[in-house]
């Protein structure tokens, strides 16, 4: 029988504390293979070391600047990593309305700017970064640094011209030279510039986009939604959404909203991914995105 997920969160905290690097990342393969194969709370665990792992990133001899780190906000984060002129701050400036400077020289973003903006009622951090270059894992253009931010990222999005899809082959490595896992599951490919041509991959999960082309702009906000593992979930007495991680428990929504709800709970009444509406549910149950909840609470 498994231990409660509690337990095994704090022999996890308790297993990685003071660790770092590749002695870190082993750490994290081996609870990763301890940790049963359930969602709900275990769900939330399995994301969690999964975070802790991309963090967990070797860094050689690298040395890094503090004044340079952008601190992760919102519930969301992604990096924006490409080679100069891409269109990286013309993304970021549209989608937040930031005030970023945008041209069409080399190197216009010199550090990196983070910016975060609501999209489908979740606070989706943006992270502009500066051009990388052949030759930015040694340290090359101050890559180093530039790569070193892309740390706090939940996802990274590869952002490549629609004309040169070679590009992707190069920022995929600097990144994995870095010691990024360059993964499908955390590196999203994004060609801009759409108006010039369309470009696909099989690598990654990929989009284009145009700055002149308002409906692409659109659908790349609901892009990032979905790629964000994370969903909305509405109490039944709310317009607004809870926004919670893919996977999560009744519990975790209570939890969301006050640590000590659930020791008040008798049940929840949901509807949307349950078999009939209002449907009485336990803490265990999973919800999916754009379900509806209400709690029944002992008085
Ligand atoms: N045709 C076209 N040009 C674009 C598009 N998006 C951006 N540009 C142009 O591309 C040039 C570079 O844009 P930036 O947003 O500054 O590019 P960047 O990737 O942030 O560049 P660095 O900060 O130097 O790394 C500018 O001249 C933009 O006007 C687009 O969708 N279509
Ligand atoms: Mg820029």
């Amino acid at each position: 029988m498994a231990m409660p997920h509690q337990v095994f969160k704090k022999k996890c905290v308790k297993e990685l504390k003071g660790l770092f690097g590749q002695k870190r990342i082993e750490k994290i393969e081996l609870l990763q293979q301890d940790l049963p194969d359930y969602s709900g709370p275990y769900g939330q665990i399995r994301k969690w070391l999964n975070d802790q792992k991309k963090k967990a990133v070797i860094s050689k001899k690298e040395t890094f600047h503090e004044a340079w780190e952008v601190k992760k906000q919102g519930h969301y984060t992604f990096a924006l990593v490409g080679l100069p002129s891409v269109g990286k701050s013309s993304l970021v400036k549209e989608l937040t309305n930031a005030k970023i400077d945008i041209a069409a020289y080399d190197f216009t973003t010199v550090k990196p700017f983070s910016a975060v903006t609501k999209i489908l009622g979740a606070q989706i951090q943006l992270i502009d970064l500066p051009g990388i270059i052949s030759g930015a894992s040694e340290g090359k253009g101050f890559g180093k640094r530039v790569l070193g931010n892309a740390r706090s990222a939940d996802k990274i999005l590869l952002i490549v011209e629609s004309t040169k899809p070679w590009q992707i082959n190069i920022v995929a490595n600097e990144l994995k030279k870095f010691g990024f896992n360059v993964t499908k599951e955390n590196c999203l490919v994004v060609f801009t510039k759409k108006d010039l041509a369309n470009a696909s991959t099989n690598k990654f999960t990929y989009t284009n986009i145009s700055m002149f082309d308002k409906q692409s702009i659109e659908e790349f906000k609901k892009f990032l939604f979905e790629q964000s593992d994370l969903q909305r979930v509405k109490p039944f007495d709310s317009n607004d959404f809870v926004i919670l991680c893919e996977g999560c428990s009744v519990k975790d929504f209570c939890d969301s909203i006050h640590k000590d709800l659930v020791k008040r709970f008798k049940h929840a009444l949901v509807s949307g991914s349950t078999k009939y509406r209002k449907q009485k549910v336990g803490l265990g149950y999973v919800l999916s995105d754009l379900d509806e909840i209400e709690l029944v609470l002992k008085h």
